[in-house]
């Protein structure tokens, strides 16, 4: 048995804070069509991938914080990709900042969109774990204020019907969390497709720096693995506004192996022929979560949100 996804992991390099949607959206398109080429069914794009990564910086101006979001999907600068994908029958999987009225509430999240082969969107997530800070922190050499600018996602980590498959999504930050992949292994999830901007220098632990390659691998591979899914990870890399951002976008096998990776900072396509059915010898043996697994145990995790130490 087999059931063929095959998936390009399109890593974008940097985006200048002046570099319009129309040019990016034309760089995500040049992407589409060697996904096409390549034989890909589904092409995934970074976190927030349509403007530069703007929690870094900063602002006071609602106004001047609210450009970088979208209020519509598709709207008239991401239309074309839309219509690209329906006319090459392609999927992708884009990440945004989301901007919507609900009311007199204005609400803004951090957002992923999967979108099927017609053009249509199947899928929506909004990041749960948002790093960083809410005020400004003039110590940093750069803000890292998603806490400021994003609500925590209210959609939690649904898993949903898509490509002959059972997808799920998640954001950045989420990905370092064993729960993330742990709440959408327990909805039998076969593929994970996410995106990334991982600043290489972290300063509140700079002694983490010379480990962001490798703990990025770490945390996705275990995720894999543990939950017998495939995880597709793409980064937006390279020096973007004086700050480094990581690589290495991959995708990983149920194994926990990695089978493509990224060998640039740039944009770039990564691809692999995922075949889902990989996911059962890990699901049925090891991982057969209905007979391993002894939640009894595990209420903790539920029920405690931050570490209390045992009595001395
Ligand atoms: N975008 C994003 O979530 N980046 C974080 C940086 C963490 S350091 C504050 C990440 O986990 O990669």
């Amino acid at each position: 048995m087999s059931r063929i996804v095959t998936v390009g992991a399109a890593q974008l390099g940097p985006i200048a804070r002046a570099e319009t949607r129309t040019h990016v959206v034309a760089r995500l398109m040049a992407l589409m069509r060697r996904a096409k080429d390549a034989g890909c069914d589904l092409v995934v794009y970074p976190e927030l991938a349509l403007t530069t990564f703007f929690p870094r910086w900063f602002m006071e101006d609602q106004r001047e914080i609210d450009a970088f979001f979208e209020r519509e999907m598709p709207s008239v600068e991401t239309a074309p990709l839309f219509d690209l994908a329906r006319e090459l029958g392609i999927g992708f999987h884009l990440g945004y900042a989301e901007l919507i009225q609900e009311g007199d509430r204005t609400r803004r999240f951090n957002t992923v969109i999967l979108v099927d082969k017609s053009g249509t969107i199947v899928g929506k997530y909004r990041k749960v774990h948002l790093p960083g800070h809410a005020e400004h922190e003039p110590y940093r050499a750069f803000q890292h204020l998603e806490k400021r600018y994003f609500e925590v996602g209210d959609l939690g980590f649904p898993v949903g019907r898509a490509f002959g498959g059972l997808f799920g999504m998640c954001i950045c930050n989420d990905r370092r969390w064993p729960e993330t992949y742990r709440v959408m292994g327990l909805q039998g999830v076969e593929m994970i497709v996410l995106g990334y901007n991982t600043p290489l220098h972290n300063p509140s632990a700079p002694e983490h720096d010379a480990l962001g390659n490798f703990h990025n691998t770490l945390v996705m591979q275990a995720g894999a693995y543990q939950n017998g899914t495939w995880v597709v990870a793409v980064a937006k890399a390279g020096v973007e506004e004086g700050c480094m951002l990581i690589g290495q976008s991959q995708i990983i096998a149920p194994s926990g192996e990695t089978v493509a990776m990224c060998a640039t900072l740039g944009d770039e396509l990564a691809v692999a022929r995922c075949d889902l059915d990989m996911t059962i010898s890990y699901k049925s043996t090891v991982f057969n979560f209905a007979r391993h697994r002894r939640p009894e145990h595990y209420k903790l995790i539920v029920e405690r949100t931050g570490a209390i130490l045992p009595d001395a």
